[in-house]
């Protein structure tokens, strides 16, 4: 190869990252990778943000693809590196979410060799890591030919925007500094588009049926953001003049202060009068939904297949027919042009819609409770703000929060991993840098990636952390309690000074009452850095909605086997 023509493997693939968008990437050193780090720091368009470890990493680039709606990068060693951030790669692809995972491997003359090697099984397999990442990618390679290095890196990107699923690149230790080819002109396009007529019949079905309909509604699912349909949701909503729910892994997709929005289609727990209005309606069209045992709340919602259209990412499926190879942007786009607009559903809502009173707050010195501390945090938002709600009870009061158009809302609520939040704040904060993620984590949740506020600490970054102290893990205890729902307590508050250690500008205090937490917040949005207020709260007070849910999933989980 001539030599202007040529690269190193490591900066091919720092160049097609910086290609696709990214200008940040997360990592965790490791003799299987350091040399390929090397390279990736010789790319001065893209920032190494390096994490505690595997997992938060993970979650950090999790929560990155979730700010930036694109893709993001995580570079980790082999084994002791790769196994441990397993998890978040898991979580990213149940959540849709395109996250490259890029981890060192052995150096190619081992296997040839049968050479025993650390930081590995101590068996003569140097595979096993990219057949247990097949599982939870959408495409696992590894590079040991450096002249593949380009074909197998392409099409790894490939895949993982237009699947919107982790992939897994591996390089062998000694490949990442090898030459290969310059990266050459392409494009790296999304999803691809539908099959034109199959298109054209589902949309012309769709348009049929929902016309006909006496009172159809609309509802919004978690799948609309990963496979680009939002803005055509909302363009759908706006022609149909049907009323409008979200699906609770959906929040902050639609826009909540639309006229016709109702609220949370989430069964018992759902926004009131939201769930009577889709459930009496005789036609309901759910774009991008996901029916799990948490979304609909152990199935006590009454989904109907009878009387539901399910817009997915790749087809259409109707009570009795499907229409294959449809995308879900495209025929969103589509039916909006075909809809007569009928408000049927919306007068309906009208008539039941109940008046929300505001909480009055008591006195200064009253001890906090989840519902005064929710009402401060819906004081807080604004256009800017993101709501990242972890795992818990978290859940179930931050769904209940009003959202401000423009503000956003996260949840990881398909994988549902604990301490998912804490790396995904710091990733969020990375990739949103005009925006404040307002971040709420258990007590519980937090003790399982809690050092990662120290790279929050470190990057100087500025999200406001409330730290829910209620001395245990109360969704469980809801569902089924035991003594191992218990956890030891910590000095939450005072972590943010082990982690500032000499330099860093993190600010953390207490709140036990409601003085203290209006106190509080004005110091943490006044903060110019990372703020971290621990909330003191009861053991037993949590939400209604936690109880009545609990209660169902339990049932749920409690269901006896069919032993014949
Ligand atoms: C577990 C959960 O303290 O929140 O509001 O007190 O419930 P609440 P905490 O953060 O506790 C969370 C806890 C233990 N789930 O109640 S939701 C099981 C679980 C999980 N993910 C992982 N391990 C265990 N969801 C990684
Ligand atoms: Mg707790």
């Amino acid at each position: 190869m001539s030599e202007n023509c040529t690269t190193t493997v490591g900066s091919y693939l720092a160049s097609r990252l910086e290609e696709i968008g990214l200008q940040h990437y997360f990592a965790v050193p490791g003799d299987y990778n350091l040399v390929l780090l090397d390279k990736l720091l010789e790319n001065k368009n893209l920032k190494m943000i390096s994490c505690c470890n595997e997992l938060n990493a993970g979650y950090a680039a999790d929560g990155y693809c979730r700010a930036t709606g694109g893709a993001s990068a995580v570079f980790v060693t082999f084994s002791v590196g790769g196994l441990s951030l397993l998890n978040a790669i898991a979580g990213a692809y149940a959540e849709d979410l395109p996250v490259i995972a890029v981890s060192g491997g052995p150096n190619t003359n081992s296997e040839a060799e049968f050479e025993m090697l650390h930081h590995t099984l101590g068996a003569l397999d140097y595979d096993y890591q990219r057949e247990i990442f097949s599982k939870v990618t959408a495409e696992a390679v590894t590079i040991h030919d450096p002249r593949e290095a380009p074909t197998q890196i392409d099409h790894a990107i490939q895949t993982a925007l237009r699947f919107r699923k982790p992939v897994y690149i591996e390089i062998a230790c000694n490949i990442a500094a090898a030459v290969t080819s310059k990266p050459n002109v392409r494009s790296f396009g999304g999803p691809t588009a539908s099959d034109p007529l199959s298109l054209k019949a589902a949309v012309e079905r769709a348009a049929e049926l929902l016309n006909a309909a006496v009172k159809p509604v609309l509802v919004s699912g978690v799948k609309l953001r990963s496979f680009g349909a939002e803005a055509n949701f909302h363009k759908l909503a706006d022609a149909s003049g049907y009323a409008i729910a979200s699906m609770p892994n959906a929040k902050g997709f639609f826009d909540e202060q639309h006229p016709h929005f109702m609220g949370t289609y989430w069964g018992p727990v759902g926004s009131p009068g939201c769930g009577e209005i889709v459930d009496s309606s005789d036609l309901c069209l759910f774009a991008g939904p996901t029916f799990t045992d948490y979304t609909t709340t152990g199935h006590a919602a009454l989904i109907n297949p009878a009387k539901i259209i399910q817009a997915r990412p790749n087809s259409v499926v109707f009570p009795n027919q499907t229409f294959s190879n449809v995308k879900l942007a495209e025929f969103l786009e589509q039916l909006a042009t075909k809809l007569k607009p009928n408000d049927a559903s919306m007068i309906a809502y009208k008539r039941i819609q109940e008046e929300v009173t505001p909480l009055r707050a008591g006195t200064p010195e009253t001890p906090l409770s989840t519902r005064q501390l929710f009402s401060r945090i819906q004081q807080m938002l604004g256009p800017d703000s993101t709501v990242i709600a972890e795992t818990g009870d978290s859940w179930f009061n931050g769904i209940q929060l009003n959202l401000p158009t423009g503000s956003r809302f996260e949840v990881q609520m398909q994988y549902g991993s604990i301490g998912w939040s804490v790396g995904a704040t710091l990733g969020y904060s990375v990739g949103a840098p005009d925006r404040r993620p307002i971040a709420l984590i258990g007590d519980g949740s937090f003790q399982l990636t809690a050092q990662e506020v120290s790279t929050i600490i470190r990057y100087g970054l500025k999200p406001i952390i409330f730290l829910i102290n209620n001395r245990g893990y109360t969704i469980e205890v809801e569902i089924h309690d035991g003594p191992y729902n218990t956890i030891k307590n910590w000095n939450y508050a005072e972590l943010v000074n082990v982690f500032n250690a000499e330099d860093g500008h993190g600010w953390s205090c207490k709140a036990g009452t409601e003085g203290e937490l209006d106190e509080a917040i004005k110091m943490a949005v006044s903060h110019n850095g990372p703020a971290l207020i621990e909330v003191l709260i009861d053991r037993d007070d949590c939400s209604k909605n936690l109880l009545v849910w609990g209660g169902h999933v339990a049932k749920n989980n409690g269901r006896p086997p069919r032993i014949s």
